[in-house]
């Protein structure tokens, strides 16, 4: 029996992690070029395809606040005021996103689809008198939208009496066979990786560590995913469809490989990928388009502008990983004004700059060609399923495109065929200035997609792809040139919390390191660096607040940029006073996950204060690390 490629997928669940080594047209008389190492299975080669997509963190942290909640929270507390599902996934249309994925359970347990295998869940909110479910109305408005739709469950259950033993796992099994059945189909299905630590458990409060391969046994987690979803991509254990970038700052490595050696994750490897490894796990880069995960009115300011954006789209997409953002809800249950404005702004300008293919009619030739069905023209049909290829012992080949008339670009996009591996591992592209060729860029890596930025438009009849190196014959299934346009700016807002303190007047009064200064600056992008301190030799600052004022707790912000060698702090001691003479201990204790989930965090004071002044002293990073980074500390009211 011949199968194409399309047939194949449509046979669904036995066929859906076959590897794709099938011919490219089955009326081509020339053999198709043998896949060369790891190959992606059916459902992983389709989600490659999809590229972008929203996450979407709406749960109880909404309500309370936080970024992990303890678990001990009323379900009482969640209540949205306007949720509006359609409004979600049209912001993230205007993104250019084409598929959302929804938190269903955060760590703290609360579930946002009436499940009856727990009362911590919708059911005992007040949200449409405990008849609603998120879930689905989220679910729904996607199929409308004609969106992919796809499920955060956290592993991680801080709510759970059972956490830690074996009749947890019989119940998270049971969730996740209840969310692959109830809604539809999924094309991706999340779980993450933070697990363990202290919690509610059921009133125990207590701190429960686990062994998470052992514990949760994930290749049969996943299998029973693909069960009831065969094309849902998993992630991102070991065995899963794909892997964690590893950082939450949206940055792929350059390169970023889709292989990986066959062993549980190690967050080097994981964000450049390991080329030729046996395992395709390739990569989503995830971010948020605020500090935090979930939205909090203190962060209003702090939305990533439509230019930041369109960074984050060259170091995810534009270096072959899929791009996951994502857009928190306010308490509302709408996506905030401003966030809309931003990703529209973003969203056209990725859909302007790729609108018109500046080489399509162009005249196409090559070095070599394999022979009839793989000829160069392949390049340009918009058919990902073709591709231009060469005879199997030539390697090293080039292409090159004539626009016919010049042009101005300085965008250029690269696919390769992956259902054939990951073929090129070194290539250049040259223009034709002036007679002479110009290397215009030199990377390793295509795979899913390559797109070159340029710093500023070249004007360009001729250009070619030269592959420099590579273990066997190219298969290209595009080269497209475009010129970007700019996103236009969107100005920032005020935060719409009255509780959030203005930082405007506070000064540093001393710091134990130079540069304390960044911690007041409002900007997560500068941090205050400090050699990493230990608990004989803590960091020390003193904030003086311009006068003495009502206080109900300060937040810390870590820095969310990745800064080689340095941590965030791993708990913090708080002393308040009114004259900076005389001190009171307010408060001590750990930050959660702040490590891996770089946003800011909120400390309540076990009541409200007044205080002029606050010490902070910082005696560990939270991962071991030579410096300490903080990009911010601010406050607000009782
Ligand atoms: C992390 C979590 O701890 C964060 O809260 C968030 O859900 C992020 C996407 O993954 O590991």
């Amino acid at each position: 029996m011949t199968l194409d490629r399309r047939s194949l997928i449509a046979a669904g669940v036995a066929l859906a992690a076959a590897p794709l080594a099938l011919p490219a047209r089955a009326a081509s008389r020339v053999a198709p070029p043998a896949p060369w190492g790891a190959v992606p299975s059916a459902r992983q080669w389709q989600w490659h395809q999809r590229e972008q997509y929203a996450f979407v963190h709406f749960a109880m942290n909404t309500f309370t606040d936080k970024e992990w909640g303890y678990g001990d929270e009323s379900p009482s507390m969640f209540n949205p005021t306007d949720f509006d599902a359609d409004q979600i996934v049209a912001a993230a249309q205007a993104g250019n996103l084409k598929g959302v994925i929804l938190v269903a359970k955060h760590h703290d347990g609360f579930c946002l689809w009436p499940t009856m295998l727990t009362e911590h869940c919708i059911r005992n909110s007040p949200y449409k008198d405990g008849k609603g479910d998120i879930v689905g109305e989220v679910a729904a408005a996607c199929r409308r939208a004609g969106m992919g739709f796809g499920i955060y469950l956290s592993p991680w259950d801080r709510n759970h009496a059972e956490y830690g033993r074996p009749a947890y796992i019989d119940y998270f099994r049971k969730h996740v066979v209840e969310l692959c059945t109830r809604y539809g189909e999924l094309f991706e299905f999340w779980f993450d990786g933070a697990n363990g630590g202290d919690g509610y458990y059921g009133g125990a409060r207590e701190t429960r560590q686990i062994d998470a391969p052992a514990y949760y046994n994930w290749p049969s987690i996943v299998a029973l995913v693909h069960s009831h979803q065969p094309m849902a991509c998993t992630f991102d254990p070991l065995g899963a469809d794909i892997r964690w970038v590893g950082n939450e700052d949206g940055i792929a490595g350059d390169p970023c490989w889709p292989t990986m050696p066959n062993h549980p994750y190690v967050q080097s490897e994981g964000n450049s990928g390991v080329r030729g490894a046996p395992l395709w796990w390739p990569a989503e880069t995830n971010t948020s388009i605020r500090p935090g995960w979930f939205f909090h009115a203190d962060e209003d300011a702090k939305v990533r502008s439509p230019a930041n954006l369109v960074r984050y789209f060259d170091t995810s997409v534009g270096r072959g990983t899929n791009m996951n953002l994502n857009i928190p809800p306010d308490r509302r249950g709408r996506i905030p004004d401003q966030d809309v404005r931003i990703l529209k702004s973003f969203g056209d300008a990725i859909r302007a700059s790729f609108a018109v293919n500046l080489a399509d009619g162009a005249a196409v030739s090559a070095s070599h060609v394999r022979g009839p069905g793989y000829e160069p023209a392949r390049v340009l049909d918009g058919d990902r399923e073709t591709y231009w290829s060469t005879p199997d012992d030539v390697v090293t080949p080039t292409l090159t495109l004539d626009l016919a008339s010049e042009q101005s670009f300085d965008l250029i996009r690269l696919r390769e065929y992956l259902p054939l591996g990951v073929r090129v591992t070194r290539f250049a592209v040259e223009a034709d200035v002036d007679g002479a060729w110009r290397v215009l860029a030199e990377h390793e890596c295509i795979s899913a997609q390559r797109i070159i930025r340029l710093d500023q438009p070249i004007k360009a009849r001729r250009l070619r792809l030269r592959v420099l190196e590579a273990p066997a014959c190219p298969a290209i299934t595009e080269f497209a040139v475009f010129r970007s346009v700019a996103p236009v700016a969107v100005p920032p807002v005020a935060s719409s919390d009255p509780k959030v303190l203005s930082t405007a007047g506070w000064r540093i009064v001393e710091a134990s390191a130079p540069g304390a200064e960044a911690l007041l600056d409002s900007e997560v992008s500068t941090a205050w660096i400090l050699p990493a301190p230990t608990p004989s030799q803590p960091a020390t600052v003193t904030l003086d607040l311009g006068a003495v004022q009502a206080l109900g707790g300060f937040s810390l912000t870590p820095a969310r940029h990745p800064i080689r060698g340095a941590a965030p702090p791993r708990g913090y001691r708080v002393e308040l006073s009114a004259d900076g003479v005389s001190w009171t201990p307010e408060t001590t204790g750990e930050l959660s996950n702040i490590a891996y989930a770089l946003s800011t965090q909120r400390v309540a004071f076990a009541g409200p204060r007044s205080a002029r002044y606050m010490r902070f002293h910082f005696d560990q990073t939270a991962v071991p690390a030579a410096r300490l980074a903080i990009a911010g500390i601010g406050g607000f009211k009782p």
